[in-house]
């Protein structure tokens, strides 16, 4: 492995910015509209088009040996009744663990394993969340305030969003009634 130097990056718990930053992704809905089982709503939405998340990477070898670090922001928002989420993937390499700190906000963190068992672990304020190997993970923000999170992955493990882009998860999670209600995907 090549000579790399050590070094901080910081994050203000109260602005949500991460210093220095390496490359940073916005999704905006245009990005992932296919992915809500409301397509009227999300149609509707697109003339706005907002951005539904952002996170921001250090400049990091993707490569075995190293940790990234990354800090996502989920904005507050539905698509229909369908709270705003992250795309979803599993990891490429997929024996490749991660772990999410939640900084800020409220959310679900949704995983499924490759036997399609479902766990879903609550996201808030200084929960450090275990994604083990294997499994698939995407982060649902069901307050009214930004879901800010913390996570490190292995260098290595890549990112494989082509199941879930294409047919989801098994669950959705959805607001009925002003209560966070998890049910099962129709599409699934
Ligand atoms: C995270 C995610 C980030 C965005 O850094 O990549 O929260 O979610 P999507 O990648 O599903 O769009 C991570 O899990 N990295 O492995
Ligand atoms: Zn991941």
């Amino acid at each position: 492995m090549e000579f790399f130097t050590p070094f901080n990056t910081y994050i203000d718990f109260d602005e949500f910015t991460f210093k220095p930053e390496g490359e940073v992704i916005y999704r905006n809905l245009s990005d992932m509209d296919y992915m809500y089982q409301d397509q009227k709503a999300a149609q509707k939405l697109l003339t706005e088009d907002p951005v539904i998340y952002e996170f921001y990477t250090a400049d990091i070898p993707e490569k075995k040996g190293h940790l990234r670090p990354v800090m996502s922001i989920i904005y507050p928002g539905k698509v229909g009744k369908e709270y705003n989420m992250t795309k979803g993937h599993y990891h490429e390499k997929e024996d490749t663990a991660e772990v999410y700190l939640t900084i800020s906000g409220q959310g679900k963190l949704l995983m499924q394993s490759p036997e399609n068992d479902i766990e879903i672990l609550e996201m808030e304020k200084g929960s450090a969340g275990y994604i083990p190997p294997y499994w698939a993970h995407r982060c649902i923000n069901v307050g009214d305030e930004p879901l800010v999170f913390f996570g490190v992955y292995p260098g290595e493990a890549g990112h494989d969003y082509g199941i879930i882009e294409e047919k989801g998860m098994k669950k959705i999670i959805v607001e009925e009634n002003g209560e966070v209600v998890i049910e099962d995907n129709p599409n699934y």
